[in-house]
């Protein structure tokens, strides 16, 4: 993942990647959560999500216009760009961080992409969501078959199951071979 170190900068304030941004839109969209687990994680049984998202946001543009009466200079980010999603999300109010890393919607759980809409026009601000619902529960680090996390909220990606299937080149290791288990073969 050397591509998070190159748009660190960029990353230290959501308005840099795209000039003259000043305020985010920022949506999930579920992706499947009370489907039963499997083989092929939920998020990857659809359509690609980056494209779908990345539609969806656009085709909201010309909406976004007719009700402000004018035109609106807006980027859609899905993964796209170096943006702190779930950040943005969590200031925007969608959820807090739970111990998984996730953004957890009180609503709607976390099995949800996000997606920012990054526009240069004042809108009203949503107030950041600040609750940590979590308690004392630990039933995400508990159940990760690999225990990729080191400490509630901190992700060893080394460990990840989703880092190992997607971006990591070559061997797994054969400690964690077997723990990933029929996934591996997908
Ligand atoms: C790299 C990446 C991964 C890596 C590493 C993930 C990690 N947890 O480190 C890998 C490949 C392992 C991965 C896996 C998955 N990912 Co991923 N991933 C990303 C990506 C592209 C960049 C995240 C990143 O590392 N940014 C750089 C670091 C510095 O930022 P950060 O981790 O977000 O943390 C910053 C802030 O969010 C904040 N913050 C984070 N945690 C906390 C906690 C507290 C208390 C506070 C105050 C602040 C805070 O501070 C940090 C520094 O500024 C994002 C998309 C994006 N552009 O954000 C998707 C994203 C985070 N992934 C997503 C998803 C869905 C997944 C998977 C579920 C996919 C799957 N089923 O396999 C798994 C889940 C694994 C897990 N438990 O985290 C979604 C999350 C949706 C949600 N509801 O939260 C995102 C947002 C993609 C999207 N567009 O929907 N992912």
């Amino acid at each position: 993942m050397d591509y998070l170190a190159r748009g660190a900068e960029l990353r230290a304030d959501a308005r840099r990647p795209h000039p003259g941004a000043t305020h985010a839109i920022v949506v999930g969209m579920h992706y499947g959560g009370r489907e039963p687990s499997g083989p092929v994680a939920r998020y990857a049984r659809g359509d690609d999500y980056h494209e779908v998202m990345r539609e969806r946001l656009r085709g909201f543009v010309p909406w976004l216009e007719a009700e402000l009466g004018g035109p609106v200079d807006a980027r859609p980010y899905v993964d796209s760009g170096p943006l702190l999603e779930r950040d943005l999300a969590q200031r925007a109010g969608l959820g807090w961080f739970g111990k998984n890393t996730m953004l957890i919607n009180p609503k709607h759980g976390s099995f949800f992409f996000l997606g920012a809409l990054v526009v240069n026009v004042a809108l009203p601000v949503d107030a950041p969501f600040m609750a940590d619902h979590c308690g004392t529960c630990t039933r995400c680090l508990d159940a990760c078959p690999t225990q990729a996390f080191t400490a509630p909220r901190v992700l060893d990606a080394n460990r990840c199951i989703s880092y190992l299937t997607i971006e990591h080149r070559g061997e797994i290791a054969p400690e964690l071979a077997p723990l990933i288990g029929e996934w591996l073969s997908r």
